[in-house]
Protein backbone atom coordinates (compact mmCIF):
# COMPACT_ATOMS: atom_id res chain seq x y z
CA UNK A 1 0.00 0.00 0.00
CA UNK A 2 2.98 2.71 1.54
CA UNK A 3 4.36 1.17 -2.36
CA UNK A 4 1.18 2.13 -4.36
CA UNK A 5 1.48 5.71 -2.87
CA UNK A 6 5.13 6.39 -3.92
CA UNK A 7 4.36 5.09 -7.10
CA UNK A 8 2.19 8.34 -7.63
CA UNK A 9 4.40 10.57 -5.98
CA UNK A 10 7.44 9.01 -8.60
CA UNK A 11 4.50 9.49 -11.68
CA UNK A 12 3.41 12.75 -10.03
CA UNK A 13 6.83 14.91 -11.13
CA UNK A 14 8.34 13.63 -14.70
CA UNK A 15 7.38 10.92 -16.51
CA UNK A 16 9.24 7.66 -15.68
CA UNK A 17 11.27 7.18 -18.76
CA UNK A 18 12.85 10.19 -18.54
CA UNK A 19 14.15 9.23 -15.21
CA UNK A 20 15.89 5.64 -16.87
CA UNK A 21 14.84 3.51 -19.71
CA UNK A 22 14.36 0.69 -17.11
CA UNK A 23 12.41 2.72 -14.12
CA UNK A 24 9.03 2.00 -15.52
CA UNK A 25 9.94 -1.39 -15.36
CA UNK A 26 12.00 -1.71 -12.05
CA UNK A 27 9.04 -0.18 -10.44
CA UNK A 28 6.03 -1.93 -11.82
CA UNK A 29 7.83 -5.18 -11.28
CA UNK A 30 8.38 -4.53 -7.55
CA UNK A 31 5.05 -3.23 -6.87
CA UNK A 32 3.84 -6.36 -7.75
CA UNK A 33 2.82 -9.30 -5.17
CA UNK A 34 4.67 -11.80 -6.00
CA UNK A 35 7.40 -9.59 -6.99
CA UNK A 36 8.43 -9.75 -10.24
CA UNK A 37 11.31 -8.34 -13.32
CA UNK A 38 11.57 -9.14 -16.02
CA UNK A 39 14.92 -11.27 -17.57
CA UNK A 40 15.41 -8.82 -20.50
CA UNK A 41 17.28 -6.61 -17.13
CA UNK A 42 19.36 -9.11 -16.36
CA UNK A 43 21.60 -8.30 -20.01
CA UNK A 44 23.36 -4.84 -18.99
CA UNK A 45 27.23 -4.94 -19.83
CA UNK A 46 28.03 -6.93 -16.81
CA UNK A 47 25.13 -9.23 -17.07
CA UNK A 48 25.81 -10.00 -20.53
CA UNK A 49 29.36 -10.85 -19.61
CA UNK A 50 28.06 -13.07 -16.90
CA UNK A 51 25.75 -14.59 -19.51
CA UNK A 52 28.53 -15.27 -21.47
CA UNK A 53 30.60 -16.81 -18.89
CA UNK A 54 27.78 -19.26 -18.45
CA UNK A 55 27.52 -20.81 -21.96
CA UNK A 56 30.61 -22.09 -21.46
CA UNK A 57 30.07 -23.49 -17.77
CA UNK A 58 30.66 -27.41 -17.87
CA UNK A 59 26.65 -27.51 -16.44
CA UNK A 60 25.45 -25.42 -18.99
CA UNK A 61 24.59 -27.57 -21.74
CA UNK A 62 22.56 -25.69 -23.89
CA UNK A 63 24.99 -23.26 -25.63
CA UNK A 64 27.62 -25.79 -26.79
CA UNK A 65 24.76 -28.84 -27.69
CA UNK A 66 22.78 -25.95 -30.18
CA UNK A 67 26.43 -25.17 -31.42
CA UNK A 68 26.96 -29.11 -32.25
CA UNK A 69 23.46 -29.02 -34.14
CA UNK A 70 24.47 -25.83 -36.29
CA UNK A 71 27.83 -26.84 -37.10
CA UNK A 72 26.52 -30.55 -38.12
CA UNK A 73 23.36 -29.21 -40.20
CA UNK A 74 24.74 -25.75 -41.09
CA UNK A 75 25.47 -26.38 -44.56
CA UNK A 76 21.53 -28.49 -45.22
CA UNK A 77 19.89 -25.26 -43.32
CA UNK A 78 21.77 -23.05 -45.56
CA UNK A 79 20.85 -25.16 -48.62
CA UNK A 80 17.26 -24.72 -47.53
CA UNK A 81 16.84 -21.18 -47.60
CA UNK A 82 17.33 -20.19 -50.97
CA UNK A 83 19.69 -18.13 -53.19
CA UNK A 84 20.97 -14.88 -51.52
CA UNK A 85 19.26 -14.34 -47.83
CA UNK A 86 19.39 -11.45 -45.76
CA UNK A 87 19.98 -12.66 -42.05
CA UNK A 88 18.21 -10.92 -38.57
CA UNK A 89 18.50 -12.14 -35.05
CA UNK A 90 16.49 -11.53 -32.15
CA UNK A 91 18.87 -11.31 -28.93
CA UNK A 92 21.45 -11.78 -30.53
CA UNK A 93 24.12 -11.33 -27.97
CA UNK A 94 27.60 -11.52 -29.35
CA UNK A 95 26.83 -14.27 -31.90
CA UNK A 96 28.93 -16.77 -31.71
CA UNK A 97 27.21 -19.54 -32.75
CA UNK A 98 25.32 -17.57 -35.54
CA UNK A 99 29.30 -17.45 -37.26
CA UNK A 100 29.10 -20.78 -37.53
CA UNK A 101 25.67 -19.95 -40.11
CA UNK A 102 27.44 -17.13 -41.39
CA UNK A 103 30.24 -18.86 -42.49
CA UNK A 104 28.40 -21.67 -44.17
CA UNK A 105 25.96 -19.21 -45.66
CA UNK A 106 29.25 -17.24 -47.54
CA UNK A 107 29.38 -20.98 -48.87
CA UNK A 108 25.97 -20.20 -50.81
CA UNK A 109 27.06 -16.64 -51.54
CA UNK A 110 29.06 -13.88 -52.13
CA UNK A 111 28.20 -11.56 -48.85
CA UNK A 112 25.91 -11.25 -46.33
CA UNK A 113 23.64 -8.49 -44.55
CA UNK A 114 23.24 -9.00 -41.52
CA UNK A 115 20.92 -7.42 -38.49
CA UNK A 116 21.57 -8.11 -34.71
CA UNK A 117 18.91 -6.87 -32.43
CA UNK A 118 20.21 -7.24 -28.55
CA UNK A 119 18.89 -4.92 -25.62
CA UNK A 120 22.81 -4.69 -24.93
CA UNK A 121 24.82 -2.51 -27.11
CA UNK A 122 27.82 -3.40 -25.46
CA UNK A 123 27.70 -7.33 -26.98
CA UNK A 124 26.38 -6.21 -30.05
CA UNK A 125 29.48 -4.00 -30.51
CA UNK A 126 32.01 -6.66 -29.65
CA UNK A 127 30.30 -9.06 -31.58
CA UNK A 128 29.79 -6.96 -34.79
CA UNK A 129 34.04 -6.39 -34.44
CA UNK A 130 34.77 -9.95 -33.93
CA UNK A 131 32.55 -11.04 -36.77
CA UNK A 132 33.94 -8.25 -38.96
CA UNK A 133 37.21 -9.32 -38.48
CA UNK A 134 36.49 -13.05 -38.47
CA UNK A 135 34.16 -12.94 -42.09
CA UNK A 136 35.04 -9.86 -43.69
CA UNK A 137 32.27 -10.49 -46.48
CA UNK A 138 29.31 -10.04 -43.46
CA UNK A 139 27.80 -6.84 -43.44
CA UNK A 140 26.55 -6.17 -39.68
CA UNK A 141 23.60 -3.44 -39.41
CA UNK A 142 23.70 -3.65 -35.69
CA UNK A 143 19.99 -2.49 -33.99
CA UNK A 144 20.16 -1.85 -30.39
CA UNK A 145 16.46 -2.75 -28.87
CA UNK A 146 14.13 -4.97 -27.64
CA UNK A 147 11.65 -6.95 -29.65
CA UNK A 148 8.59 -4.66 -29.89
CA UNK A 149 9.60 -2.71 -33.23
CA UNK A 150 10.18 -6.02 -35.26
CA UNK A 151 10.02 -3.61 -38.82
CA UNK A 152 13.67 -3.78 -39.40
CA UNK A 153 13.14 -7.33 -40.56
CA UNK A 154 10.67 -6.25 -43.41
CA UNK A 155 13.28 -3.86 -44.31
CA UNK A 156 15.42 -5.92 -45.73
CA UNK A 157 15.06 -7.86 -49.21
CA UNK A 158 13.69 -11.25 -49.35
CA UNK A 159 14.56 -14.20 -49.35
CA UNK A 160 14.93 -13.67 -45.43
CA UNK A 161 16.11 -15.65 -43.09
CA UNK A 162 15.12 -15.35 -39.14
CA UNK A 163 17.37 -16.54 -36.01
CA UNK A 164 15.67 -16.73 -32.71
CA UNK A 165 18.35 -19.51 -31.27
CA UNK A 166 19.81 -19.85 -27.89
CA UNK A 167 16.07 -20.63 -26.58
CA UNK A 168 15.81 -17.05 -25.85
CA UNK A 169 12.60 -18.17 -26.67
CA UNK A 170 12.46 -19.52 -22.91
CA UNK A 171 12.28 -16.58 -21.25
CA UNK A 172 8.29 -16.11 -23.00
CA UNK A 173 5.18 -17.50 -21.68
CA UNK A 174 3.80 -19.53 -24.28
CA UNK A 175 0.75 -17.26 -25.50
CA UNK A 176 3.49 -14.40 -25.55
CA UNK A 177 5.87 -17.32 -27.95
CA UNK A 178 3.16 -17.18 -29.74
CA UNK A 179 2.52 -13.28 -30.40
CA UNK A 180 5.95 -12.98 -31.59
CA UNK A 181 6.50 -15.38 -33.76
CA UNK A 182 2.79 -14.23 -35.45
CA UNK A 183 4.66 -10.61 -34.87
CA UNK A 184 7.55 -11.98 -36.80
CA UNK A 185 5.76 -13.57 -39.58
CA UNK A 186 3.99 -10.19 -40.11
CA UNK A 187 6.95 -8.79 -41.37
CA UNK A 188 8.24 -12.04 -43.52
CA UNK A 189 6.63 -13.24 -47.21
CA UNK A 190 6.03 -16.09 -48.46
CA UNK A 191 9.13 -18.13 -48.79
CA UNK A 192 10.77 -16.72 -45.76
CA UNK A 193 12.34 -19.24 -43.05
CA UNK A 194 12.80 -18.31 -39.11
CA UNK A 195 15.40 -20.50 -37.48
CA UNK A 196 14.28 -20.99 -33.71
CA UNK A 197 16.34 -23.04 -30.96
CA UNK A 198 14.32 -24.90 -28.27
CA UNK A 199 15.77 -26.01 -25.43
CA UNK A 200 14.14 -29.58 -24.37
CA UNK A 201 12.85 -30.93 -21.40
CA UNK A 202 14.51 -33.52 -20.22
CA UNK A 203 15.94 -35.17 -16.35
CA UNK A 204 15.41 -33.00 -13.71
CA UNK A 205 19.33 -33.38 -12.58
CA UNK A 206 20.61 -32.11 -15.66
CA UNK A 207 18.22 -28.96 -16.07
CA UNK A 208 19.10 -27.99 -12.79
CA UNK A 209 22.76 -28.34 -12.76
CA UNK A 210 22.64 -25.92 -15.73
CA UNK A 211 21.11 -23.18 -13.42
CA UNK A 212 23.03 -23.94 -9.91
CA UNK A 213 26.55 -24.35 -11.09
CA UNK A 214 29.12 -25.01 -9.14
CA UNK A 215 31.24 -22.10 -9.79
CA UNK A 216 28.24 -19.14 -8.85
CA UNK A 217 28.08 -17.67 -12.10
CA UNK A 218 24.50 -17.69 -12.43
CA UNK A 219 23.96 -16.56 -8.95
CA UNK A 220 26.15 -13.74 -9.76
CA UNK A 221 24.37 -13.12 -12.88
CA UNK A 222 21.11 -13.40 -10.87
CA UNK A 223 22.03 -10.68 -8.15
CA UNK A 224 23.73 -8.11 -11.04
CA UNK A 225 19.98 -6.85 -11.48
CA UNK A 226 20.49 -5.82 -7.92
CA UNK A 227 23.57 -4.23 -8.48
CA UNK A 228 21.91 -2.71 -11.66
CA UNK A 229 19.42 -1.20 -9.83
CA UNK A 230 21.83 0.13 -7.58
CA UNK A 231 23.54 1.91 -10.23
CA UNK A 232 21.04 2.98 -12.45
CA UNK A 233 18.18 3.94 -10.16
CA UNK A 234 20.09 4.69 -7.29
CA UNK A 235 18.92 1.80 -5.68
CA UNK A 236 20.17 0.26 -1.75
CA UNK A 237 20.09 -3.35 -2.38
CA UNK A 238 23.01 -5.33 -0.60
CA UNK A 239 22.80 -8.15 -2.65
CA UNK A 240 24.43 -10.57 -0.10
CA UNK A 241 20.98 -10.05 1.59
CA UNK A 242 19.66 -12.18 -0.92
CA UNK A 243 20.09 -15.86 -2.20
CA UNK A 244 19.64 -16.98 -5.89
CA UNK A 245 17.60 -19.43 -5.90
CA UNK A 246 16.61 -22.05 -9.20
CA UNK A 247 14.31 -25.28 -9.56
CA UNK A 248 12.85 -26.72 -12.20
CA UNK A 249 8.87 -26.49 -12.14
CA UNK A 250 7.90 -29.32 -13.60
CA UNK A 251 4.12 -29.04 -14.00
CA UNK A 252 5.19 -25.88 -15.91
CA UNK A 253 7.65 -27.13 -17.86
CA UNK A 254 9.96 -24.37 -16.73
CA UNK A 255 13.17 -23.32 -14.69
CA UNK A 256 12.67 -20.39 -12.32
CA UNK A 257 15.00 -18.12 -10.88
CA UNK A 258 14.43 -16.05 -7.95
CA UNK A 259 16.25 -13.57 -5.89
CA UNK A 260 14.88 -14.53 -2.21
CA UNK A 261 15.96 -11.74 0.55
CA UNK A 262 17.58 -13.81 3.49
CA UNK A 263 16.00 -11.37 5.99
CA UNK A 264 13.22 -8.82 6.74
CA UNK A 265 14.29 -5.85 5.05
CA UNK A 266 13.57 -2.56 3.43
CA UNK A 267 15.29 -1.12 0.46
CA UNK A 268 15.31 2.15 -0.84
CA UNK A 269 15.06 3.15 -4.49
CA UNK A 270 16.20 6.93 -4.78
CA UNK A 271 15.34 7.73 -8.18
CA UNK A 272 11.85 5.60 -8.08
CA UNK A 273 11.28 7.52 -4.49
CA UNK A 274 10.11 4.63 -2.92
CA UNK A 275 11.12 2.18 -0.67
CA UNK A 276 10.71 -1.49 -1.09
CA UNK A 277 9.39 -3.70 1.83
CA UNK A 278 10.72 -7.09 1.73
CA UNK A 279 10.03 -10.23 4.07
CA UNK A 280 12.28 -12.80 5.28
CA UNK A 281 12.07 -15.63 2.38
CA UNK A 282 10.84 -13.52 0.01
CA UNK A 283 10.88 -13.71 -3.48
CA UNK A 284 11.49 -11.71 -6.53
CA UNK A 285 11.20 -13.63 -9.61
CA UNK A 286 13.41 -13.00 -12.09
CA UNK A 287 13.17 -15.30 -14.93
CA UNK A 288 11.61 -18.20 -16.64
CA UNK A 289 13.22 -20.77 -18.97
CA UNK A 290 10.50 -22.64 -20.29
CA UNK A 291 11.74 -25.95 -21.97
CA UNK A 292 9.82 -27.87 -25.05
CA UNK A 293 8.98 -31.28 -26.32
CA UNK A 294 9.08 -31.49 -29.76
CA UNK A 295 5.15 -31.63 -30.54
CA UNK A 296 5.48 -28.31 -28.18
CA UNK A 297 7.80 -26.63 -30.35
CA UNK A 298 5.99 -27.79 -33.54
CA UNK A 299 2.44 -26.83 -32.07
CA UNK A 300 4.97 -23.20 -31.18
CA UNK A 301 5.63 -22.52 -34.93
CA UNK A 302 2.63 -23.51 -36.61
CA UNK A 303 0.43 -21.14 -34.28
CA UNK A 304 2.85 -18.53 -35.29
CA UNK A 305 2.08 -18.83 -38.60
CA UNK A 306 4.84 -21.03 -39.72
CA UNK A 307 4.93 -24.26 -41.32
CA UNK A 308 7.22 -26.81 -40.00
CA UNK A 309 10.29 -27.07 -42.36
CA UNK A 310 12.60 -29.84 -40.59
CA UNK A 311 13.92 -30.08 -37.03
CA UNK A 312 17.17 -31.07 -35.95
CA UNK A 313 18.25 -32.45 -32.60
CA UNK A 314 21.36 -33.73 -30.73
CA UNK A 315 21.96 -37.62 -30.56
CA UNK A 316 20.86 -37.05 -26.79
CA UNK A 317 17.69 -34.83 -27.88
CA UNK A 318 18.79 -32.30 -25.01
CA UNK A 319 18.08 -29.32 -27.34
CA UNK A 320 16.34 -28.52 -30.94
CA UNK A 321 16.60 -26.12 -33.65
CA UNK A 322 13.89 -25.90 -35.84
CA UNK A 323 13.10 -24.33 -39.59
CA UNK A 324 10.02 -22.74 -40.18
CA UNK A 325 8.91 -21.50 -43.45
CA UNK A 326 5.95 -18.79 -43.95
CA UNK A 327 4.01 -21.01 -46.66
C1 LIG B 1 19.43 -16.68 -22.50
C2 LIG B 1 17.23 -17.19 -21.77
C3 LIG B 1 18.45 -18.78 -23.04
O1 LIG B 1 17.25 -19.58 -20.16
O2 LIG B 1 19.08 -20.70 -20.36
C4 LIG B 1 20.99 -18.88 -18.32
C5 LIG B 1 19.31 -17.44 -19.64
N1 LIG B 1 19.60 -17.71 -17.18
N2 LIG B 1 21.23 -19.08 -17.00
C6 LIG B 1 18.45 -19.64 -20.40
C7 LIG B 1 19.97 -18.02 -18.41
C8 LIG B 1 20.41 -18.36 -16.33
C9 LIG B 1 19.19 -18.38 -20.79
N3 LIG B 1 18.58 -17.75 -22.00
Amino acid sequence: MRERVAVQAARSSVPLSAISPIAEDVLDGLSRVPKTLPPKLLYDAQGSALFEEITRLPEYYPTRTEAAILAANADEICSRLGPDVSVSELGAGTATKTRILLRSLLQHQQSVDYFPLDVSDAALQLGKHELERELAAVNVHPQVGDFEDLTFIGHQFPPRLVLYIGSSIGNLEHAEAVLLLQNIARHLSSGDHLLLGVDLVKESDVLQAAYNDSAGITASFNKNLLIRINRELGGHFEPDTFTHVSFWNEALSRIELHLESNCRQSVKVDALNTTLRFHQGERIHTENSYKYTVECLEDLLQRGGFDVEHIWTDPRCWFAVSLGVVL
